[in-house]
């Protein structure tokens, strides 16, 4: 077979971050960045020889070229068989999914999830293992160690397939299966949800709006809420994938998924609201007139998943990373089930579910999932949430009352500095840990400092140990604050405030939010003196 060994040398930066390698798709697109990273990653698994993946993307600008590319690189590197999603594309939860019904060796994932595409825009690319979960820290650590050195990289010198058909193809020695990337995604779905109660709520009237912000989630999204559960033709918005993400910004939050929120605080608002992001692991949960945080939307998904099929027969434990409030704790204490607190990353999870020790995972970062996968899911979070509201024939804003009075109220919010540049963001982490030892005690803004550290992670399965995740701020009377750099930019550096609050359930739990947290706000501006960046206000409040 035509196998090219071509010469390549180190290219700077290539380190996976959160969530994979997010760069600027021009970056990408540069001579040889994308074949370095791919060999680097087939390098850091061992080889690709007679091994098997599963290859899809968000559809993003530069996708299917860079999947052709991926394909011919399997090929030269003697992989047997890649499945891809047809016209390239797969949501990640979809991609987690196949990985581990075909129990192929992992997964190449194409996207820069959330950041906006095109082609001055983001790209990004994650690798998964066999469980179907991000790649965990040593195995980043081994594909970053070889796109240091790498010298050559092989690839097949062959013509594109034809990813628009179904049907099964030969690349030099490799099988290449084009798959539908929805039929095996909404089987797993039927499994977990029921589908027939489902059918008779949206028969009975009840109205939804799923924006798909014009990113992966749209065919899924129609396919089972319009066509499996005959939710009226409309109800999916911006539904049709496109390369630029309609020149939005895929991201489920009340900023990004404005129109959305407009329309669920409207007098002619649906019943339920939600929005999924570029690649469909993140999930936005609105009711009429609630904005419901993915803190809390996690809480309330743990305390009612036995009312799903799936979870029928209760859940093992739940897990979240550190920055996400602590309402899932309240309900894990209330189960009588083990609670775990993980670093900032789905990857951190991955043991956890392969050992059975937490069953649902959620992150402030709009990401909801269970051991249904190895990746958050927002497709997933919005029919357990239906499958919620059908049972307990109630709207959202009552499910939150009710939730509230029985375990208290977590207000949260996060402030996102962004595009800082890295130097100024580096001085006030810095600063902020140089302080810790002297805070407890200290008052500010009337709060006492409690306790104040940076978080470590040791995970019970394997061991390992992970530092630096963090800085956490905890107040006597319950608040708290955390201070992060984010590891998903592309553009120097965002620093994240996470701020929450806790209010018994006898008091005021209709407050407003920022009202609520002013004073932990206060006292985190005091601590850190943000304002030596020269901002006055964050970019993003969510
Ligand atoms: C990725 C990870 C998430 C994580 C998030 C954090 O999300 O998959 O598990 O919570 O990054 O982002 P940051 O480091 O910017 O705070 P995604 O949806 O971008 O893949």
């Amino acid at each position: 077979m035509s196998v090219q060994v071509i010469k390549t040398q180190p290219i700077e930066g290539q380190k996976p971050g959160t969530s994979g390698l997010r760069k600027k798709t021009r970056v990408f697109m540069e001579p040889n960045y994308l074949e370095n990273f791919v060999q680097s990653i087939f390098d850091a698994i061992g080889g690709a020889e007679g091994k098997s993946f599963v290859v899809g993307g968000d559809g993003r600008f530069f996708n299917v070229q860079a999947i052709q590319t991926i394909l011919k690189m399997a090929a030269a590197n003697g992989a047997s068989r890649v499945i891809v999603g047809q016209d390239g594309l797969l949501s990640t939860p979809a991609a987690s999914n196949l990985i581990r019904q075909n129990g192929t060796d992992g997964g190449l994932i194409l996207s820069a999830s959330h950041n906006p595409g095109g082609i001055d825009a983001d790209f990004g690319l994650k690798y998964n293992i066999s469980n179907g979960g991000p790649a965990p820290e040593n195995v980043t650590a081994k594909m970053l160690a070889r796109t240091q050195e790498i010298t050559e990289y092989k690839i097949c010198d062959a013509a594109d397939v034809d990813l628009g058909t179904l049907g099964t193809y030969a690349l030099e020695g490799m099988v290449v299966e084009v798959v539908d990337p929805v039929t095996d995604y909404q089987a797993l779905m039927e499994k977990l949800f029921d589908f027939d109660k489902l059918r008779a709520l949206f028969a009975g009237g009840f109205r939804m709006r799923f924006d798909a912000m014009h990113a992966v989630t749209g065919p899924y999204a129609t396919a089972i809420l319009e066509t499996a559960l005959g939710a009226p033709a409309g109800t999916v918005i911006n539904g049709v994938p496109s390369e630029d993400f309609g020149k939005g910004h895929p991201d489920p939050n009340p900023v990004w998924a404005k129109t959305l929120m407009d329309e669920m605080m409207s007098e002619s608002a649906p019943d339920f609201g939600a929005a999924s992001d570029g690649d469909g692991d993140r999930n936005m949960i609105v009711g009429k007139g609630i904005y419901v945080t993915p803190s809390d939307s996690l809480a309330v998904l743990a305390a009612n998943a036995h009312l799903a099929p799936g979870y029928a027969q209760g859940i093992a434990g739940v897990a979240r990373s550190m920055p996400t409030s602590a309402a899932s704790d309240r309900v894990a204490d209330k189960l009588g089930i083990a609670s775990f607190e993980t670093p900032t990353g789905w990857k951190f999870f991955g043991n956890l579910l392969d050992a059975g020790k937490a069953t649902i995972c959620g992150e402030e970062s709009a990401g909801t999932g269970s051991d249904h996968v190895r990746e958050k899911d927002g497709l997933w979070a919005v029919l357990l949430w239906l499958n919620v509201l059908a049972v307990r024939e109630m709207s959202v804003i009552d499910v939150m009352a009710d939730h509230w009075q029985v375990y208290g109220r977590d207000y949260y919010s996060r402030h996102d500095y962004e595009a800082l540049p890295s130097d100024v963001a580096d001085d006030v982490m810095g600063d902020l840990r140089d302080q810790l030892s002297a805070l407890p005690g200290q008052v500010h803004d009337d709060l006492v400092v409690s306790v104040a550290d940076e978080f470590s992670y040791l995970d019970p399965v394997d061991g390992s140990e992970s530092h630096g995740q963090g800085i956490r701020i905890q107040f006597e009377d319950g608040a708290r604050v955390v201070f992060r750099l984010s590891g998903t930019g592309t553009e120097g550096a965002t620093l994240r405030m996470y701020l929450q609050s806790y209010a018994s359930g006898d008091q005021d739990l209709f407050r407003d939010t920022q009202e609520a947290l002013s004073k932990v706000t206060a006292a985190a501006l005091e601590i850190s003196g943000l304002a030596r960046t020269g901002r006055d206000a964050p970019d993003v409040v969510t």
